[in-house]
């Protein structure tokens, strides 16, 4: 339960040393508190201005400190807000802390500070989330999406479909209050229509979360193959480096290794694999049972092949072994620089490399970002959705449309039409920001920062 008629107080910044330390104050005795501190008082000082003081507890001066004053509703909690910049030491922001809580303020929760700029309607929930994702981001795609979620995203169109919702509703419960009379002031074939075009872009939504959050939280490639294909040389050009062991032993590579890597904007974690053969040794066993864990969970399967030393069965064969595991597998050509021959045989070869003189191993990656991002414009959204919570909101949305929809086709009553109606407005309400349950609100704020 949040109580807004306290005054809160957290270090916004990190701890340890630094140029400068932040401290923020929120709340309707804001400035009354920091009075009791100052020996030159900020009364008569505007609102979106920064004055430069000194600090004082009854042990004297704590700092110099610049005090940025924001008065009234026009903060980011939408209260009276002070951001005080310290010198970035721990000791003086205990101890300025600590004056101020003597003073009446109290130490704010996780996430308070935006759950304020919420409940004071300077944000909606799904753009009060976005500010963690935005503080969150560690590369390009997951930033751009955050951005893009806080400056309102799908906010907009969730307001105007849950309103065409709305005044299908009022108009078949209007026909509810006629009662015995036969009356249809909602014309079924319009409600028909406005549905399926509602659940058509709910849908959308709803679809772009695999890839938008796998995006987002870092996409996974899995490099697999049989010994010697080459997936350690591969692997250690893509990181530039020599990171894996590579020899022309087979069964070099025993356990997976992953590392993370940055293309076009897009995190992967690419993962190196042991090769793919029946290991009498059991360890290799077990590093091949970890190949296929990782298989499973992988965004693309890179299946490298040596076509010297593999004929195309075996490629087909362990094609359809991977593909058992999961959706997307890229079929590869490593060591193009030793063979002469046609890879017609081989199925669909995505790409031809060689790894060891680093040929086409960046311009796989790129295809591999290029296609991703394609995938996610096809789905014609601006936005894909990234956060769990709405995913689930537009899936429930959509079950309730889908019921309206076979409704209308069977007769359904006025009021149970209303019923689902209703129950997909809430679900899309929910996104924004129209949650009856505390606890729900409570968990989502519980992950940021403290001081945010
Ligand atoms: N000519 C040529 N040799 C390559 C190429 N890529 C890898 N090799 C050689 O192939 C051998 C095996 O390479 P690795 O990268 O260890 O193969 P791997 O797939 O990781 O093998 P395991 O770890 O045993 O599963 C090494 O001798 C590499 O130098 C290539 O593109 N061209
Ligand atoms: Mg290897």
């Amino acid at each position: 339960m949040v109580i807004l008629n306290d005054t809160i107080v957290a270090v916004a910044t990190p701890s340890g040393i630094g140029a400068i330390g932040l401290i923020r104050i929120s709340g309707s005795r804001t400035f009354e508190i920091i009075e009791k501190l100052l020996r030159k008082s900020i009364q008569d000082q505007q609102s979106h201005s920064i004055v430069l003081r000194e600090l004082f507890d009854e042990d004297g001066i704590i700092d110099e400190v610049l005090l940025s004053i924001f008065r009234g509703s026009r903060s980011f909690t939408g209260e009276d807000t002070l951001e005080i910049s310290i010198h970035g030491s721990d000791y003086i922001a205990t101890r300025l802390v600590k004056a101020v809580l003597f003073h009446g303020c109290r130490m704010a929760e996780p996430g308070e500070f935006t759950q304020r700029a919420f409940l004071n309607g300077k944000l909606d929930l799904a753009q009060a989330e976005a500010v963690a994702d935005v503080i969150a981001s560690e590369h390009k795609f997951a930033h751009e999406q955050a951005m893009h979620q806080l400056r309102g995203g799908y906010s907009k169109d969730i307001q105007l479909l849950r309103g065409k919702l709305l005044d299908f509703t009022s108009l078949i419960e209007l026909e509810l209050d006629f009662g015995e009379e036969d009356v249809e002031f909602a014309s079924r074939d319009e409600l028909k229509k406005l549905v399926l075009e509602i659940k058509n872009r709910v849908d959308r939504l709803s679809d772009s979360f695999t890839l938008g959050n796998a995006l987002k939280k870092g996409f996974t490639i899995v490099i697999a193959g049989r010994p010697n294909a080459g997936k350690s040389t591969m692997f250690n050009s893509l990181l530039n480096e020599d990171r894996a062991i590579v020899s022309d032993i087979e069964g070099t590579t025993r356990d997976s290794i992953e590392e993370l890597i940055q293309v076009g904007g897009v995190r992967m974690r690419v993962v190196d694999t042991a090769g793919i053969r029946d290991a009498t040794d059991v360890i290799e066993r077990e590093g091949i049972n970890r190949t296929f864990k990782h298989v499973e969970a992988s965004g693309i399967t890179l299946y490298l092949f040596d076509p010297s030393n593999i004929i195309p069965e075996d490629v087909a064969s362990d094609l359809s072994t991977l593909k058992n595991k999961t959706e997307r597998v890229w079929t590869i050509a490593n060591k193009m620089d030793l063979f002469r021959g046609s890879l017609s045989e081989y199925g669909d070869v995505k790409a031809e490399i060689s790894a060891k003189d680093s040929q086409n191993v960046v311009k796989l990656f790129e295809r591999i970002v290029g296609e991703l991002t394609s995938e996610i414009s096809k789905l014609g959204n601006e936005i894909v959705v990234t956060n769990a919570r709405h995913a689930e909101s537009f899936r429930l949305c959509s079950v309730e449309l889908q019921s309206i929809l076979d409704g209308i086709e069977s007769g359904l009553t006025g009021d149970l039409l209303s019923f689902h109606l209703r129950s997909g407005i809430k679900a899309l309400a929910s996104i924004t920001g129209e949650i009856d349950n505390e606890e729900v609100l409570g968990n989502i704020f519980s992950k940021f920062c403290i001081g945010k």
